[in-house]
Parts: C-alpha cells; structure tokens; sequence
C-alpha cells in the first residue's frame, strides 16, 4: 500500500511540511481548487502544484477530484463539451505523471452531513448524520453547505438543478454514466491514467435525488459497464460503511482481489441504530468497522494502490477544514502503517 494524505493546497491550514513529517507518507491527494467545475486546468498550474508536491519530498501521484459537471450527470446535450474537458484534464494530468484520478457521480451533492462538530464524550468533535436533523433539512433553503462540495450553488440554481433532476430517475444516471465512462475510459488507457470513482456519501438517495454507486450490486454493474482496469474504484469504507446493507470486509476483499480498487480512502463510522451514523476515530473499538480486517484483507491481496486516512475528528484543540485536520488523520495514518507493518513481518516468518 501506498500512504497519502489530503492536502487542500497553499490555502489548507495543515502544512505539506506537516504532512511530510509523518512517518511512511509517500503521496499527496490534491487537486486545482480554483477552476470552476466542468473546466480545463492550466498545464501550468499543474506543474506548478506537482512542483511544490515534490519540494516536500512526496509524490504527485493522485488527484481528488477532477469534479463531474452536473450536465453530464444529468446527460444534457451540453455534456459533450464537458466530457471534452474532462478528457483533456485526464490528459494534461497524465502529462505531469498522475496515476489515479478519483471523481464522483453523486447528482448535486457530494458527501453529506447533518452537523459538522458535534462533540463526543471525549471532547472531540466529529462529522456526524443524524436521520432526524436530516429529515428538517430543506436543501433548497441555501442553508445547507459542506466544506467538501467541488461547487457552491445560489438558491436560485439549486432550485434549478432540482428541476432538471426530475426527469433524472436511477436508471437515467446509469445511463448517463456509461454514456460518459465510454468517453473518457479509452482516454485513460490512452494516457494510463487509472479513473476512481468515489461512491456515493451515504449510499442512498438522499433528498429525493438518485445514487447509484450506493452497494455490491450495483458496483458491479458500474464495473462491467466498461470491463477494464481503467474503470476502477476509490473504495471508501466509511462512504459505503454508512449502511448497514454492506458487508465492507466481504466487499474489499472482492473488489482488491478483482484489481480494481486503485485508491482507498479508511476511515471508521459508528453505526447507529435508526440508520444515522457518527464519524469515529480510525481505531476499530472506536467505530462499527473492523479496520485490521479491512487492512488484513488488502495485504492478502497484494493490494499496492493508494490508501489514505479519511477524515478525522478535530483533536487537541486544532481548528479547521471539518474532517481534514492533521492531528486526527495523522493518527490514522500510523494506525494503518502499524497495521501494514505487522502484516508484513508476521508473515515473513
Ligand atoms: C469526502 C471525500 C469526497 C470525495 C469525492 C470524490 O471527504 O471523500 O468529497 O473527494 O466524492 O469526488
């Protein structure tokens, strides 16, 4: 496995210099933050953020996101211009020598929360989903915002979006994302450039709108769409872990023995009983996934893609990007790495 971490570039509190000094951190997971969605980057502005990836000695290996524009999602005629650029991201990005690309199709919200520091009985603070909270969430209220979203929408546009997403049920955006993955996949091969679709955060509908990257199932049916290593998979165990419907080992074990899991994001979640969710510490006791296990099962299968802490409470007072502080994330790094360690020595014996 290979370590990274999430870096939000020059304006994330959290320093790469930080981020270097934990122990076995090999790549960083970032992305251009400052290009609409939908929007080709610069070559130059790319060569710039792999520069100051590589001055702290880690690798520009994996982006997170190049973000989907809600045309394609909702396969408008005006997607062929998006799909455009988006090729030619996969293509530039692949010029500075990226190897994994990780995207999402979640229709107009990406990961979402219903508080982002609600504190637990250690004095912590952490993202959490309360189905009650949720249900008195009006999305069109312009209240609602979460500091991973790739687009910030006005009232107005929203309302906007929700329209068009009426004509939009499951079976459409299955079909939009196999309209758009036929595009880009040979594009991919082309560069070698390993696409990563994110699944969705928590995976089911949520608002009304459609999910589909949501279980076993379906995730099989996204990887047949387009049966090639190129097609893959950011396996994110607390995204998919947010149900009680998916067996996480059972899931990872099949997906990174298939060679299709290139990216994985770990993090723990406390499972609730009505269906909401708390986001724990890494540490299994923690949450309600087995996170030996999970590692357990990606050193078996030889698994030598990219993995990184998900988010992490906010610890020792630190402030910040809720989820994507240093402290809690760099703990689960070296819980991962000590998890990794032990693998590989007791089994040289
Ligand atoms: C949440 C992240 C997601 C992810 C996107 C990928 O913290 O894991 O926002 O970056 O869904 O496109």
């Amino acid at each position: 496995m290979k370590l990274s971490f999430r870096w939000y570039g020059e304006n994330d509190p959290v320093k790469i210099g930080y981020i270097r000094q934990i122990p076995s951190m090999y790549s960083i997971v970032t992305a251009i933050y400052d290009v609409p969605v939908g929007e080709v980057w610069s070559q130059e502005s790319i060569m710039k953020l792999k520069e100051k990836v590589e001055q702290a000695g880690l690798k520009f290996d994996v982006i997170e996101s190049v973000p989907v524009h809600e045309d394609i999602k909702l396969g408008l005629p005006s997607r062929q211009q998006y799909i455009d650029n988006y090729k030619e991201n996969i293509r530039r990005l692949a010029k500075a020598g990226v190897k994994v690309i990780c995207y999402n199709f979640m229709p107009v919200f990406d990961w979402t929360r219903t508080q982002l520091d609600k504190e637990l009985p250690d004095g912590s603070t952490a993202l959490v989903y309360y189905k009650d909270q949720l249900n008195r969430m009006d999305p069109l209220n312009g209240e609602l915002s979460l500091p991973g979203w790739d687009s910030s929408y006005s009232k107005d546009q929203l309302a906007e979006i929700f329209e068009k997403y009426k004509a939009v049920d499951e079976e459409k955006l299955w079909g939009n994302l196999e309209y758009f993955l036929k595009e880009i996949i040979p594009v991919a091969q082309e560069c070698d450039v390993l696409m990563a679709i994110h699944p969705d955060d928590p995976p089911y509908p949520i608002f009304g709108l459609p999910r589909i990257i949501t279980n076993e199932k379906n995730i099989d049916r996204f990887l047949e769409l387009v049966d090639s290593k190129y097609n893959g998979l950011t396996f994110c165990t607390g995204s998919l872990g947010s149900a009680h419907f998916n067996d996480i080992v059972a899931m990872v074990d099949k997906y990174s023995a298939m060679r299709r899991i290139h990216f994985m994001h770990i993090r723990n979640v406390k499972l609730l009983e009505d269906g909401s969710f708390e986001e724990s510490a890494h540490y299994s006791p923690c949450g309600s996934l087995d996170i030996v296990e999970i590692v357990k099962v990606l050193y078996k299968n030889n698994f030598d893609g990219y993995v990184r802490p998900d988010h992490g409470r906010m610890i020792w007072g630190e402030t910040g990007r809720p989820g994507y502080g240093l402290y809690d994330r760099a703990l689960g790094a070296m819980y991962l790495t000590g998890i990794w360690e032990t693998l590989e020595k007791t089994n040289k014996k």
